[in-house]
């Protein structure tokens, strides 16, 4: 299989230069590299994106795709997943939609470990909607909808993340195309709940790019095993834009636990019974 393949030939209505561009490219390469070393099948891939910019990733990645609500990639993740455990699932979200409308199901995704993927694309703004602070903004930020600047600290993603159970945590840059598309292999081989934040800066509304470029560093010698250095590599950088911020990049923490398909072993065979619903009946019932 060419990368080529997984075109689409939609026109992209991307910003000319919006770094997602990185993040498709990414995640082209990565189902490829993995549908020829023959460790996932690209007829059960199944990408699913709720509403925002990064949502458009729908439009120009040829494999089955689900377009679900704002904020609802997630929940829709575990649907299909519950479906049928045989499809690889890998979710794509915005920070805003994400941590502000959806953030309810962050948390309930870690603690499921269910086996999906799931990429942020965290440009610390609400950017289809022309850039409105999210929970992950800087302090202090003057949007239209923070006309006073942003007054609250952001959360820190990474941190909730861990202490919500993730058995696997990671950041990338979506302009380091290489060693993003390393993250996404090992985020979708991961079995279990892998939470991929990807820095993704916004050129129109919130160009981070040149910050995020002097300050990003690769964790190298890092024990992903460990949760506390994980947990301290997560709070080395607070999402603010200061002088001597260090922006650790890579996998913080990876671990093996259940996942939530394995406790329910009957669910595994849920996609093999044949079905027959009266529809009719169904919603007759709902009329009542
Ligand atoms: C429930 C709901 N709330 C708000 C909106 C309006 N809305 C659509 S896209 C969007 C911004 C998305 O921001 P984000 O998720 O960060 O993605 P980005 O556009 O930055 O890629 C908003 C607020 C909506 N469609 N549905
Ligand atoms: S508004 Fe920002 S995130 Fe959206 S397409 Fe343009 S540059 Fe990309």
């Amino acid at each position: 299989m060419k990368v080529e393949d997984l075109n689409t030939g939609e026109k992209t209505t991307w910003c000319p230069g919006c770094t997602d561009f990185g993040i498709l490219t990414s995640v082209k390469q990565a189902i490829t590299n993995l549908v020829n070393d023959e460790k996932v099948k690209r007829e059960n891939v199944v990408g699913v994106s709720g509403v925002g910019c990064f949502d458009k990733i729908y439009d120009y990645l040829n494999i089955n795709f689900f377009h679900a609500l704002h904020g609802r990639s997630l929940p829709t993740m575990f649907g299909i997943k519950l479906g049928n455990p045989e499809l690889k699932v890998i979710g794509f979200g915005g920070d805003g939609s994400t941590y502000a409308e959806g953030m309810a199901h962050v948390v309930h995704s870690c603690r499921y470990n269910e086996d999906t993927t799931f990429l942020v694309f965290d440009n610390q703004m609400f950017s289809l909607t022309t850039g409105q602070a999210t929970p992950v903004s800087e302090k202090g930020l003057v949007t239209p909808s923070t006309p006073l600047g942003v007054h609250e600290k952001p959360i820190n993603p990474l941190a909730l993340t861990l202490t919500c159970g993730a058995s696997f945590v990671s950041r990338g840059f979506a302009l380091d195309i290489p060693n993003l598309t390393k993250l996404i292999e090992a985020a979708v081989m991961h079995k279990g709940f892998s939470f991929v934040e990807v820095l993704q800066p916004c050129i129109s509304y919130h160009n981070t790019t040149q910050f995020i470029r002097e300050h990003i560093y690769k964790l190298e010698n890092h024990n992903t095993g460990n949760y506390e250095e994980a947990m301290k590599k997560a709070l080395e950088w607070d999402y603010c834009q200061n002088e001597n911020s260090k922006i650790p990049a890579g996998i913080f923490y990876e671990t093996n636990k259940p996942i939530y398909e394995d406790q329910w072993p009957h669910i595994k065979k849920w996609h093999t019974v044949k079905r027959n619903p009266d529809f009719r009946k169904i919603l007759s019932e709902f009329k009542k």
